[in-house]
């Protein structure tokens, strides 16, 4: 029986696929939510600005979308999720009781996956969302390895850039504070230097694994800068809280006790921290406190 095949064959554990359902008639909004209810996360709206904030806040996998409303309608909806790089991976399926062939063009190049007209199959509607959350599903994990560091297993510097710009904004909008870490190996030259590029790297892998591990929450971010240079996005963190974050950092590193021959020492790590309500200038100003903490002789914490 269609009803019951579960939704995506291969949907992340834990995670239900979570759908937008938008039309200007609730009656609408009801029918799609007996399809979906049970077995999704449902978002509903009557309206296309309710959308897109929607669409913002909780990033929903799909939106089964209304063409005609009053304001934005759904042409425009479509085109502006397409715009935004945030925004652009969620599906979009128009639902709409149109059936001219320039509206199903219209839509489909807006950006839209696919197209239903109303009144609908259940089991049709159904098939065609199953199928597009499971593309939804494997390009994620496609963007998801894109974002990788491959030597470390960290996030990568283009996925920091992504989510900094998602956090800023925000930010911004719930007026929380926002933090940034940068850490720095010290006289990492010198470290490869002694030992070679290759133990080099094991190094960096085993920071990376204890920079980690010093993180707590499931949003906060760590990702590989540069080189030897690694950065932390510590959203809703005030400037105490990500000092502490650092120290914690500094410490850790410390206390794996690599032997660092070309100092006749251990390997250390200095950080720089920076934090404001305003994400404008964050990495930079953590970028100058890093310079401060290696001027005032590495392996330590400045802001
Ligand atoms: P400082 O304490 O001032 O940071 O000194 P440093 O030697 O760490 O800084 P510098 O920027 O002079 O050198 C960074 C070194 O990091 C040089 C480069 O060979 C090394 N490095 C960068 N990326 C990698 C990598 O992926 N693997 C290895 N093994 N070394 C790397
Ligand atoms: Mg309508
Ligand atoms: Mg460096
Ligand atoms: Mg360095």
């Amino acid at each position: 029986m269609m009803l019951s095949m579960p939704l995506t064959s291969q949907a992340p554990p834990g995670r239900r696929p979570r759908l937008l359902l938008v039309d200007d008639q609730p009656v609408n909004i009801q029918a799609l939510h007996r399809v979906f209810g049970s077995d999704c996360q449902v978002l509903m709206a009557t309206d296309g600005t309710r959308a897109l904030q929607l669409c913002r806040e909780r990033q929903p996998d799909l939106v089964l979308l209304d063409v005609q409303m009053p304001g934005m309608d759904g042409h425009e909806l479509c085109a502006e999720l397409k715009a935004d790089p945030l925004l652009r991976s969620i599906a979009v399926i128009f639902v709409t009781s149109q059936d001219q062939p320039d509206d199903e063009t219209r839509g489909l190049d807006a950006g839209a996956a696919d197209f239903i007209t109303k009144p609908f199959n259940p089991s049709v509607v159904r098939a065609r969302v199953r199928t597009q959350l499971t593309l939804k599903h494997q390009s994620d994990l496609l963007r998801e390895l894109a974002f990788i560091d491959g030597l470390t297993g960290v996030h990568n510097r283009r996925h920091f850039d992504e989510r900094f710009l998602a956090e800023t904004r925000r930010a911004q909008r719930t007026r929380s504070p926002l933090a940034v870490v940068l850490a720095d190996v010290d006289h990492f030259k010198r470290y490869n230097d002694a030992l070679g590029h290759l133990a080099g790297d094991d190094c960096l892998r085993r920071i990376a694994a204890t920079l980690r591990s010093c993180l707590r929450r499931p949003t906060d971010l760590l990702a590989r800068y540069g080189g030897e240079e690694f950065i932390c996005l510590l959203p809703d963190t005030d400037l105490a809280g990500a000092i502490g974050v650092a120290q914690l950092m500094e410490d850790s590193v410390r206390a794996l006790a690599l032997p660092h021959p070309g100092i006749d020492g251990i390997v250390t790590i200095s950080l720089g921290v920076s934090a404001a309500a305003q994400a404008q200038g964050l990495v930079e100003a953590a970028d100058k406190a890093l310079y401060l903490a290696k001027a005032a002789g590495r392996g330590r914490v400045s802001w």
